[in-house]
């Protein structure tokens, strides 16, 4: 099985800032602990980082076909993009999606996500761990 993990705008800057928000961890323990989930659940992991929000619909639309799962934490984009909902939509891949914090406990503008309204699952508020759960939930899900 094959998943997609697809990470939006500034996540590449984990544990630079906001350690109170988004912990201490940084982008490359991310990478680590996916590498690890990987090979641990027997599942293969492409991750994608972008600060665009047409690199990720580019992404999405490339992974018709090739990929069985996506976990996407879309970042800011998750509470602005009409264009990446619709690119999961047009895919059909299962998808859940991440976030590091509890958005449902932050700002009022935190509180709508778009890509969410495709996504079978969210997990948020638990940090990187979230992304290991999200893998796990599709793997025990989907895999042949
Ligand atoms: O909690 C999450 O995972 C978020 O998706 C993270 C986004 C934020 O816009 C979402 O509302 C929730 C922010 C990504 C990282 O932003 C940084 C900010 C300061 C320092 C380093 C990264």
């Amino acid at each position: 099985m094959k998943i997609l993990v697809i990470n939006g705008p500034n996540i590449n800057m984990l544990g630079i800032r906001e350690p109170d928000i988004y912990g201490k961890e940084t982008f490359s323990d991310l990478m680590a602990l996916l590498n690890t989930v990987g090979k641990e659940a027997q599942v293969e992991i492409e991750q994608f980082q972008s600060n665009h929000e047409g690199s990720i619909v580019d992404k999405i639309q490339e992974a018709y076909g090739t990929v069985q799962g996506i976990v996407i934490n879309p970042a800011a984009y998750t509470h602005t993009s009409v264009a990446i909902l619709d690119a999961l939509k047009a895919v059909a891949i299962p998808a859940v999606e991440v976030h590091i914090s509890d958005v449902s406990s932050r700002e009022p503008f935190r509180q709508i996500s778009y890509p969410g309204m495709y996504c079978e699952k969210t997990i948020a508020g638990l940090g990187l761990e979230g992304y290991r759960q999200a893998i796990l939930y599709l793997k025990e899900k989907y895999a042949d």
